[in-house]
């Protein structure tokens, strides 16, 4: 016992409660103090039987994961569960597990130790520990098996998702649901099974007899596919296969060698950063936790386009009300069919029920005018991306909406202090800029306008984690943290096309690097008519003799807008399958001759220096601006937006990987090839670089000012 376990009775049930918030995780004295527990009990004669159970949200979230990194360096040693787990297996008093919250990694393999499992309705179990570019360490390849078969066992380890309460018990995982007061029915339960002899997991066998191994090739073909260049999903397949081939200690071993071959490789330092910086995204250094938020109990939005629907599927899916405003009955129609089929399709691939979304469908309420805005609690604003359009429509919602509505705009790039000019409350209008197809990217980019007041902010972050999103606060500029970025790496694209790169060759090089898509690929996906529209709209912006892409202006002048037109970089089938396009080739070299741009060979390590370092440079200059709160938030918004790699962690984390002092001497390359209006070098990287520092030393030195 210690002051994050504490012991207790109920006449003979020993009560172990472990609490250490805010989520209980295996921290060092965590284990220990278990194990004096659990010793206590054992030794005691009045006690029969254990129940073991959390304090506070949840059971046990995992190891510590902040204590990964002080392992790596050689700051302490490994915390070894085995040894604990083995003392509760052995333990010659029946010992049972109430789940509520989440047993998750090192929580779940604790759960799995012990004799039984009791769980609340709505908790979860999960060995999420690939997630972090690890396998699970604490004999969950190995015990899981056992007891929810090794089909489920390689699926869990391997993807890393959980499975409800229910789910838990149907696979032999938990013994029963307890609904109410867990404790009570815990140790209810403790004392029904308190003379039954003691049921050791790895002594339970019978589910890895006869297993077909195609489940092992079936998981890992998968995992190829879907987690592309991650060592350690095929890591879990293997340790978990192992459990039907070699004894528990034997399968342990090698599960321990595994571990620990993932836990000191990049990818797992990079999605462990991944991991905490969803969590620092969230802390505003001038807006305290204690800052006061509206309540939002209904929505309203504004265009039922494909944003507008999207963003209101996220209030419905949340049980939030909202009303979807169009101007034609022709435009709603088509919006509304749209959300349903994308329900439709959820229900059939078993996300939710026909009755959820039966539910989710009755809190959408589509209409043609403004009937009941005064009683939203926020307006999304999601139209055509053009000022004069959005001013017009929030001089609209500022003459409708109550004085406490928030007014937000889903604009991707345009001025959010223009936008809120065109109210008399400027200190309620903000930017919620979610991302296509807006139900499904997690990413939310809340954008700060000189006047927005702190309450507004605030209320959107929290907002953003109830709408299941990421949210991350970005500043008022053209195209806020991830479009701003986005532009100079897509401007090297296309440079590299005129320069003598293929578009293949340019797609495949940023894919193999770890990108969802190649960055034509995603312009063609988008439509190049967006960009080009933009392009137009801000040419007055353009400075006289700069350098300024070519290829996508001309083929949307041939009215070639990429996959929806057939046509754009590739050439795209009824299917969308993309494959090359001569002509296109051919109009490339055209436009090179045209403007005097000498073509050469280019290398794969040019193109990703060239695009990722416009990202980086980018991204280091609106940091230096303030645009971005830390690199970290930079590195979140490109996870979750823009389907960069999270295996690398982010294009600053990357960045750091390489080394700050090897970027700026290929940016200095490249501004000397290319010009000081494209590639001058952001001034914050000099400054890092001739200090010998990091991105991340700049996150600490920002967390540590605002400390
Ligand atoms: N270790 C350390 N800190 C943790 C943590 C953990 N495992 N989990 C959460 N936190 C911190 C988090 O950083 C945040 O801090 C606060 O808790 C609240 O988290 C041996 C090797 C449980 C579903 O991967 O998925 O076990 O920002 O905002 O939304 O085989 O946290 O307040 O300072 O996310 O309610 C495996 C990770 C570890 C689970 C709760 N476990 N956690 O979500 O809160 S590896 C995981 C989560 C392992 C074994 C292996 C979620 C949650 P701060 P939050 P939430």
């Amino acid at each position: 016992m210690n002051e994050l376990v504490k012991l207790s009775r109920q006449e003979s049930i020993a009560v172990i409660t472990i609490d250490n918030p805010p989520v209980n995780a295996l921290s060092p004295g965590v284990p220990e103090g278990i194990r004096a527990a659990l010793d206590s009990a054992v030794a005691d004669p009045a006690i029969k039987a254990m129940v073991v159970i959390g304090a506070g949200s949840t059971f046990i979230a995992g190891a510590d994961i902040r204590e990964f990194g002080k392992m790596t360096s050689g700051e302490r040693p490994r915390i070894a569960l085995y040894p604990l787990l083995l003392a509760i297996e052995d333990s010659p008093k029946p010992v049972v597990m109430a789940i509520h919250g989440q047993a998750f990694g090192g929580g779940l393999e604790v759960a799995m130790a012990a004799h039984y499992r009791v769980i609340a309705p709505g908790a979860q179990v999960g060995q999420p520990e690939v997630k972090l570019g690890i396998i699970p360490g604490a004999g969950g390849t190995q015990r899981l098996p056992r007891l929810a078969g090794v089909a489920k066992a390689v699926e869990m380890c391997a993807f890393g998702e959980p499975v409800p309460a229910q789910e838990a018990v149907a696979l032999g995982i938990a013994d029963r649901i307890i609904a109410g007061d867990l404790l009570e029915g815990a140790v209810a339960f403790a004392r029904e099974i308190a003379d039954q002899p003691a049921r050791k997991t790895r002594g339970r066998t019978e589910k890895l007899a006869n297993v077909d191994t195609s489940i092992f090739a079936n998981a890992r073909e998968l995992a190829r596919k879907t987690r592309r260049g991650q060592p350690a999903p095929l890591a879990a397949i293997d340790a978990v296969e192992s459990s039907t081939k070699l004894s528990f200690e034997e399968g342990c071993k090698l599960e321990t060698r595994l571990f620990q071959e993932c836990l000191y490789s990049n990818q797992s330092k990079a999605l462990i950063y991944a991991f905490f910086g969803e969590c620092a995204v969230n802390k505003i250094p001038d807006i305290p936790k204690s800052t006061p938020v509206y309540e939002i109990r209904s929505a309203a939005v504004i265009g039922a386009g494909t944003m507008g629907g999207g963003i209101a599927m996220n209030y419905a899916n949340a049980g939030i009300p909202v009303r979807l405003k169009e101007t034609s009955q022709e435009a709603l129609d088509r919006g509304m069919a749209i959300i349903r089929k994308n329900y439709a399709a959820s229900v059939q691939k078993g996300r939710f029920s026909q009755a959820a979304m039966d539910e989710r469908m009755r809190l959408i309420a589509p209409q043609l005018s403004y009937e009941g805005f005064d009683r939203a609690d926020i307006i999304v604003e999601a139209v055509f991306e053009s000022m004069e359009l959005k001013k017009q429509v929030f001089g609209e919602m500022d003459v409708v909406a109550k004085p406490s509505c928030i007014l937000a705009s889903n604009t991707s790039t345009l001025d959010i202090d223009q936008i809120a000019s065109a109210t008399k409350r400027p200190h309620m209008v903000i930017g919620h800029h979610f991302f296509s197809p807006a139900n499904v990217m997690r990413l939310l980019e809340v954008v700060r306008g000189k006047a927005t007041a702190k309450e507004v902010i605030a209320t959107s972050m929290a907002l953003g984690k109830r709408l299941k999103k990421v949210a991350v606060l970005a500043g008022n500029c053209r195209g806020f943290i991830g479009n701003r970025m986005l532009a100079p790496y897509f401007r090297e694209a296309q440079f590299l096309l005129e320069e003598g790169a293929s578009v293949e060759l340019v797609n495949q090089t940023m894919y193999d690097f770890g990108w969802a898509m190649g960055p034509l690929a995603v312009s063609d996906l988008a439509g190049l008519d967006v960009g080009w529209r933009i392009r137009k709209e801000f040419k007055h912006l353009e400075k006289p003799g700069v350098r300024v892409p070519l290829v996508a202006d001309r083929l949307c002048e041939m009215g070639h807008f990429g996959q929806k037109t057939g046509r754009g970089f590739s050439r795209y089938d009824e299917n969308r399958r993309p494959s090359p396009d001569s002509e296109t080739a051919v109009l490339i070299e055209e436009v090179a001759r045209e403007a005097g741009i000498g073509r050469r060979t280019i290398t794969p390590d040019e193109i990703v220096d060239r695009c990722l370092f416009a990202l980086v440079n980018e991204g280091a200059r609106l940091l230096g601006e303030g645009i971005a709160l830390r690199a970290v938030d930079i590195d979140v918004v490109y996870l979750n937006g823009y389907g960069f790699p999270a295996w690398r962690g982010g294009p600053m984390f990357y960045a750091d990987t390489v080394g700050l002092n090897k970027v700026l001497a290929r940016i200095e390359e490249f501004e000397t090839r290319h010009g000081s209006d494209l590639w001058s070098p952001a001034p914050l990287l000099q400054q890092l670089v001739s200090e010998g520092k990091t991105f991340a030393n700049y996150d600490q030195k920002g967390i540590l000012a605002s400390a």
